[in-house]
Formats: structure tokens, C-alpha cells, sequence
């Protein structure tokens, strides 16, 4: 048996089949794995989220476990320049001994450690602690600043809490107006299009703001389509009228609110002309989008990434808060405001330490209480753990260079792909000393690595996630992994083992080279908790089971509070709602109906005026280009472009454009476009619709190389949120010449 696979079984359970959740995004539709004998069948199971539904990806996502490009061996990057073969004993060796030499030269803070939103809850927890008391480092963090790290931002600000939807999805279908601003889940969420569906058939009103005619735009009774980057103008004036109208919601605003005036004064300048003139948005669609919501028994505002990939991303998020705050609406049953999470665990990933500044439980790693309280759970003194690091692209934009991190430990990303700006990302990884990878597939980020570790996916893995309602879920394992391949949390458990605290290092004058435990010695549990020895909990330190134990407590009494939710309540109901404080206390599916969760229970206005986008069009650069997402592909597409049926679909990248530009351009269907902006250029053949604005292209993220939408994209950041603004940049765009 290999070690991960004694990770990935829990007794008890029938080997052949696995009542699981889907591996991609946040809906985690619930699944039933069964393996027949050589193949894995996918059936739709019956759950909250997805009613038995599932979408292409989610039918193909079996697909990988067995699929020839399967990662199966460690690889290391020979002196020749190529990546070979190696065994676990010879990549640890290579990874302990390079962080040892890189961080004696310059310190803890030169080995950084990115991760993933699509990481389970516990994978997340070992990964942060891994950082902060095995390498002691600060430069930790993960791909979701590049989701929802806006809205979240917003959420904390507005209401003291950021979960995602702070009421279960089923409330969708039962509003009686639910506006989407910047959310395509028709095709990135397709079993949520039930609930709008639901919602229509009941007389209910779907009103869509996006630049595109999208799949879900389609369904809508009315589809708001402003330039990209406008949304706080188009918010504001939404305000604007339902002050004017007497629409406010004063009785709320007085008990449960604080800071309206600021807002209202604001939004008294924003005349619906004034925001027809910047985004377009007739001044009839702005006055009976406010009349939809303000004149109903049950209204809900939701935001996705097309209103969040900003560099005003969190006021703009803050600007629709507002208008729901001013309606009334957040913390009243069957209303509110939310946000669709992105990936599988975005949720999760965002609560239990991998972010920069954070500690589990949602702690923040600068409060001196959180730090006494995880450092108690760890077994190493507050003073040992490290302070903040810096936010996703600004770790990555300073690798390799002379005060920036020497080595990076990637987990669950594939920035060469995903990252804005990426052609100087990748130069970024290459100037590093050492790059680590832990995939299952060769991802373009792996490509380059030094070492890349090949680790379990997540049909042979036990654990939980957290999806975009913020219940607690149960991923099963169906099997082990194939032999060759450890568990991502064996991996970590075996690099804390050959790599002694850096605490401890440090009070030994010096790294912990001699008298450490033999490199790939497998399962190491070690007793005793001083020192930060890895697990707290006693027993294997790579079971699930364990580290979840370790995370309840770490995470008991902070904002995400998981100390009551455990596997055995999670298997009796169909997950459990953060915060649940105790085992034997309710769970919580329906936040905010008393109070908020600010020090005096009222919720926060915050006055957002509108912006112009970090880069505007100008004469060489005349068009705003604008990315996103199709159904059949996932993110990077490290996973999806190797599924056949869904390479089948969406094939290749490609640049939507408008067919009056498209004539502007003497452009015809499938001619090669050349898109260009002051970061680089994009290469894809050109897609015709009238789907999108005339002033606007649009490009999918999910391919690397000459495709690769990121190539073009601004790394102007969110001042709070560090959020790059994926979603708007100016380019030209030409026809190349055959
Ligand atoms: N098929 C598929 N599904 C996925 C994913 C995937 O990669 N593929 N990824 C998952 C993840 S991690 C995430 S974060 C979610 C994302 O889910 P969504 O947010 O729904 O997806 P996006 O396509 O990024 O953006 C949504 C829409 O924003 C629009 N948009 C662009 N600019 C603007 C703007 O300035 N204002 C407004 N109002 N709209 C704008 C785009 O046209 C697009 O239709 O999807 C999840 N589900
Ligand atoms: N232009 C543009 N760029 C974008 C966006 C956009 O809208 N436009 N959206 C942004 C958003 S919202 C997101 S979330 C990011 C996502 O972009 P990435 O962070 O690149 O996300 P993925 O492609 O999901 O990368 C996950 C990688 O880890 C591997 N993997 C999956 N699960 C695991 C696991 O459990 N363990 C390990 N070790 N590896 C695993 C996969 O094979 C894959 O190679 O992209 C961002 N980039
Ligand atoms: S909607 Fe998301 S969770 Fe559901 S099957 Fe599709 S990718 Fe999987
Ligand atoms: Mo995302």
C-alpha cells in the first residue's frame, strides 16, 4: 500500500462506490462514484446544491483519474534542463536541502508557499501551518485573492463576516427579484440555472448585468449590458432612484445601519442620465431594475467575478451592499446579498490560514489573541509565528527577484496560466532558485518547476470543503491512489518531517541538517508538542481525520468557527452551515436575521464613488478587452483541456467580438486575431456574435501558450483587496496577416 493510500481509505466504508461531491467549482454537486471494475462511472446524487443535476465537467470529471497524462513518479529538473524520474527520497532530498541552503542565506522569509481554493478545508489548514511553523516563513498565499477576494473584502467591511452566500441557495428560487451582476451561472454554475428557472415559473423577476448576451443573460426578464469597469456608476444610480422614489427602507436603515448619510449624499449625484452616459445602460432599465427590487416582498442582489476582477473591485461590491443595505434587505428571511463563490472550496480556502494575513478560523494573523490562541493549538509560542505577507500577485511579482522570495512551494494553482500579466509571472517563477509543483497533471506552472510531486485527486481523498453557501461538506475517497502517487497532506507531513520546525532550527543556531529523520521515511508521527512538532493531535500526521480534529480547534471561538461541525454530523445531514460552535448546538444556514456581526450589530455603509478603470481606451489601444469562463472548460485547464468531451466542446481559445467591429476590422469568422495590450499579446481565432458590445472583446482565461488571455491583462490592483483587474484593460486588436 503506498502512503497515500493509507491516507485516502477510512474504514468502514464499501470500497466501490463513494457518495462524493463534484472536484471543480463551488456548487459542489453531489455525486455517486462507483467503480465498476476498471472504470469509474459518475452518477448525479441527489443534494441541496444541485438537486440531482450536474453539468458536462462534472459527468467527464472520472475521466482523470485514469488518464494517460496522470502524474505518477516525482519529477526532477536535471542538470540537462529536462525533467526526469525520480523517487520521493531524491525530490525531499532536493527540496530540504535547497530551503535549508536558501533559507540560511536569507532568511525564513525566502521560501514562500502559494495554494488553491480548490484545496479541501484540511489541506488548507496543514498548508498554513506548514508555512508558519515549519518553514516559519510570512509569504504565504493563494489563488482566491484572484476570486473573490473583493467581495470578501466588501462582506467584512459591510456586515464584520465574509461568507459567500449567508443564506442557503434555495432562497434563489423563491425571491421575487434576484439581480446577477457580473455572474454567468448558467455556464459556470449550470445546475444553479434551476433555481432561476424556479424563480421565473413562479412569477419572479431575473434581471442580469453584463456586458455579453450570456447563456444566463438569455433567461433573463431584463439584461443590463454596461461597459466592463462601470458597475459602481450603474450601483449608485440604482440608489438614486430609489431615494428619489421613497423606496429606502428607513425603519431598517435606522435599527440595523450605520453611515447611510455619507451614502445618500453620494448617490444624490448620481442622476440614472449621468450613469447611462458612462456605461451605457438605458436610464428605463436603470429606473425599473430599482423598482424590481424595491417594490417586492423578497428581493436578492448577488455579484461574481464580473463585478469583483476590479481595481475598484471591493467599492463596487460595496456599492450594491449599499443599495441592498438601503433596501432593506440583508438579514431579512428570502432576501440579501450575496456572492457566487468560484472554486470547490473557495469558501473553505479562505477561512483556515492560507491567506496572507490569517490565521484558522478566519483569524487575523496581526491580532495578538488569535496568535496566542493558534500558537496554544500548534505547540510553539506566539512570538514564533510569523506576521503578514504580502497578497498573491505582489508574492508573485517579487520572486526571484533580490529582496523577494528564492523559492516558491506551489499547491493547487497554475499562475503561468492564471495569473494577470502572466508573461512576467513566468519570467518571475524561472528567476527563482527552486520551484516546487504538487499536481496530478503537468500543468504549465509544473512544466517549469524543479521539482514536481505527483499527488492523489480527489476521488482518493477524504476530507471536507466548504461550498458557496457555507456548508461544511464530505468529500469520500473511492480508492487509493495509484501506486507512485502520495496524498497532498503526506507530502506536507513527510517535508515537516525531514524539515525540523524553523523555530527549533533557529534555537539551534542554525538549520536542522544533521540529526533529522531519514529523507521519504514515509508516515512520520512523532510525540511530544514542543517545538511545533507536527501533529498536534496524536496519530498519523496525514489523516484527514486528524488534521479536521486540529482545525476545530484552531478554529473555535474565531469568525469561522468549525470546533462543533464534525464528519460524523456532516454524514447525518446534508452538511453543516459555519459558524457551529458546538457539537451538540445548531448550525447556522441563515446569518444575520438579529444582528451583524460587527462589535455593535449593525451594519456598515460605506460611501464608494465611481472611477474610471485603471486603464481607459485610447488611440493606440481604442477597445476594452474583458475575460472570463466558458462551460466546458475549468480555470487554467490543466484538467479540463486533457477531458476529450469537453476539448470536444470548447476546443480552443478564442476573441468574441462584435459583427460591426468585426467589419470595422475587414474581419471574418475564424481569421487569426492578434490582441494586443501594454503587457503583451494574445493569438486565437476570431468569434463573431452580437452577443457583446461593439466597444468590447471578450477572451477565456483557460489556455496557456499563444492563446493565453493573461498575456494581455492588467495587474493593476485593488487597493484593499489586491484583486487584479482581470475583468477590463485596453487592447487593439488586428487581423494577422496570412
Ligand atoms: N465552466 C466553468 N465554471 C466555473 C469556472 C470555470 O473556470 N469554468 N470557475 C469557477 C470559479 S473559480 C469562479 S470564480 C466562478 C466565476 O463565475 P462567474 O463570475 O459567473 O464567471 P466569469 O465568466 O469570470 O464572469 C462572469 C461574467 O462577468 C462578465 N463581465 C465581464 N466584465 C464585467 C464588468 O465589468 N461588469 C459586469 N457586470 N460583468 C462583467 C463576463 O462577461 C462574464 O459573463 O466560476 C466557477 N465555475
Ligand atoms: N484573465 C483571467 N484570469 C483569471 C480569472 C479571470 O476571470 N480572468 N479568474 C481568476 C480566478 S477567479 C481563479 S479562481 C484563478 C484560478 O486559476 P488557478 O489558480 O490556476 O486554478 P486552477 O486552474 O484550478 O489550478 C489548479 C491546479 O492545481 C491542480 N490541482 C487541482 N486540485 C488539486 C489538489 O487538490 N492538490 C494539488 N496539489 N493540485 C491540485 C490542477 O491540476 C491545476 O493544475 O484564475 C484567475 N485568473
Ligand atoms: S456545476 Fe460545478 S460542481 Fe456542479 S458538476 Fe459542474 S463543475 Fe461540478
Ligand atoms: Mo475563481
Amino acid at each position: 500500500m503506498t502512503d497515500g493510500a493509507r491516507a485516502a481509505t477510512s474504514p468502514g466504508r464499501t470500497p466501490r462506490e463513494a457518495a462524493t461531491h463534484c472536484p471543480y467549482c463551488a456548487l459542489q454537486c453531489g455525486m455517486v462514484l462507483r467503480d465498476t471494475g476498471g472504470r469509474i462511472e459518475v452518477r448525479p446524487r441527489d443534494f441541496p446544491t444541485n438537486r440531482g443535476g450536474l453539468c458536462q465537467k462534472g459527468w467527464t470529471a472520472a475521466d482523470l483519474l485514469d488518464h494517460p497524462e496522470r502524474l505518477t513518479t516525482p519529477l526532477l529538473r536535471a542538470p540537462t534542463g529536462e525533467l526526469r524520474p525520480a523517487s520521493w527520497a531524491e525530490a525531499y532530498h532536493r527540496i530540504a536541502s535547497r530551503v535549508r541552503d536558501i533559507q540560511t542565506a536569507y532568511g525564513r522569509d525566502a521560501v514562500a508557499v502559494f495554494g488553491g481554493g480548490g484545496l479541501t478545508n484540511e489541506k488548507a489548514y496543514a498548508l498554513g501551518r506548514f508555512a508558519r511553523v515549519t518553514l516559519g516563513t510570512r509569504n504565504i498565499d493563494y489563488n482566491g485573492r484572484f476570486c473573490m477576494s473583493s467581495a470578501a473584502a466588501a462582506g467584512l467591511r459591510a456586515f464584520g463576516l465574509d461568507r459567500g452566500l449567508p443564506f442557503p441557495l434555495a432562497d434563489l428560487g423563491r425571491a421575487d427579484t434576484l439581480l446577477l451582476v457580473g455572474a454567468n451561472p448558467a455556464e459556470t454554475m449550470p445546475p444553479l440555472a434551476r433555481y432561476l428557472t424556479e424563480l421565473r415559473d413562479r412569477g419572479g423577476k431575473l434581471i442580469v448585468v453584463d456586458p455579453r448576451v450570456t447563456a444566463t443573460a438569455r433567461l433573463a426578464d431584463l439584461h443590463l449590458q454596461p461597459l466592463p469597469g462601470t458597475d459602481l456608476a450603474v450601483a449608485n444610480a440604482l440608489l438614486h432612484v430609489a431615494l428619489t422614489e421613497g423606496w429606502v427602507d428607513r425603519e431598517y436603515v435606522a435599527a440595523r445601519t450605520e453611515g447611510f448619510d455619507a451614502v445618500r449624499r453620494i448617490a444624490a449625484s448620481w442622476w440614472p442620465a449621468r450613469a447611462e452616459r458612462l456605461s451605457g445602460v438605458p436610464v428605463a432599465d436603470l429606473e425599473a431594475t430599482a423598482r424590481a427590487l424595491a417594490t417586492v416582498d423578497n428581493a436578492i442582489i448577488l455579484t461574481a467575478r464580473g463585478a469583483e476582477q476590479h481595481a475598484k473591485g471591493v467599492d463596487t461590491v460595496s456599492a450594491f451592499v449599499n443599495l441592498a443595505l438601503a433596501l432593506g434587505l440583508p438579514g431579512r428571511p428570502g432576501s440579501g446579498y450575496g456572492c457566487l463563490t468560484g472554486q470547490g472550496n473557495g469558501q473553505g480556502g479562505r477561512e483556515h490560514g492560507q491567506k496572507a494575513d490569517q490565521l484558522p478560523g478566519y483569524r487575523k494573523i496581526d491580532d495578538p489573541a488569535a496568535r496566542e490562541h493558534v500558537a496554544a493549538v500548534w505547540g510553539v509560542r506566539p512570538e514564533d509565528l510569523p506576521g503578514p505577507g504580502v497578497s498573491a500577485y505582489e508574492l508573485l511579482d517579487s520572486l526571484g527577484t533580490p529582496a523577494g522570495p528564492k523559492a516558491l512551494l506551489v499547491f493547487g494553482s497554475n499562475p503561468v496560466v492564471s495569473a494577470p500579466r502572466a508573461a512576467r509571472i513566468e519570467g518571475r517563477l524561472r528567476d527563482l532558485d527552486l520551484l516546487v509543483v504538487a499536481d496530478f497533471l503537468l500543468s504549465e506552472t509544473a512544466a517549469i518547476a524543479d521539482v514536481v510531486l505527483p499527488t492523489a485527486q480527489w476521488a482518493e481523498e477524504d476530507g471536507t470543503m466548504t461550498n458557496l453557501e457555507g456548508r461544511v461538506l464530505r468529500r469520500r475517497a473511492l480508492r487509493e491512489p495509484p501506486p507512485g502517487v502520495r496524498t497532498d497532506l503526506r507530502v506536507l507531513a513527510d517535508l515537516a518531517a525531514v524539515l525540523p520546525p524553523a523555530a527549533r532550527r533557529a534555537a539551534r543556531g542554525g538549520p536542522a541538517a544533521e540529526g533529522g529523520p531519514a529523507f521519504g521515511s514515509g508516515p512520520a508521527s512523532r510525540g511530544g508538542t514542543t517545538g511545533g512538532t507536527w501533529p498536534v493531535v496524536a496519530g498519523d500526521p496525514a489523516d484527514p481525520r486528524l488534521v479536521f480534529a486540529e482545525l476545530r480547534r484552531a478554529s473555535a471561538g474565531g469568525p469561522a468557527d468549525y470546533a462543533g461541525v464534525t464528519w460524523e454530523r456532516i454524514d447525518a445531514a446534508d452538511g453543516v452551515f459555519w459558524p457551529c460552535p458546538d457539537e451538540g448546538g445548531p448550525d447556522s444556514p441563515r446569518m444575520f436575521t438579529e444582528r451583524f456581526a460587527t462589535p455593535d450589530g449593525r451594519a456598515r455603509f460605506q460611501p464608494v464613488e465611481h472611477r474610471p478603470a485603471a486603464e481607459e481606451v485610447c488611440a493606440e489601444y481604442p477597445l476594452y478587452l474583458t475575460t472570463g469562463r466558458v462551460l466546458a472548460q475549468y480555470q487554467s485547464g490543466t484538467q479540463t483541456r486533457r477531458v476529450a468531451a469537453l476539448r470536444r466542446a470548447a476546443p480552443e481559445p478564442f476573441v468574441e467580438l462584435h459583427p460591426e467591429l468585426a467589419a470595422r476590422l475587414d474581419v471574418a469568422e475564424g481569421d487569426e486575431l492578434r490582441v494586443t495590450s501594454r503587457r503583451g499579446e494574445l493569438r486565437a481565432p476570431a468569434r463573431i456574435s452580437a452577443a457583446i458590445r461593439p466597444d468590447t472583446v471578450f477572451a477565456p482565461f483557460h489556455w496557456g501558450g499563444a492563446g493565453r488571455a493573461n498575456s494581455v491583462t492588467n495587474d493593476a490592483l485593488d487597493p484593499v483587496s489586491r484583486m487584479p483587474e482581470f475583468k477590463v484593460c485596453a487592447v487593439r486588436v488586428e487581423k494577422v496577416a496570412r
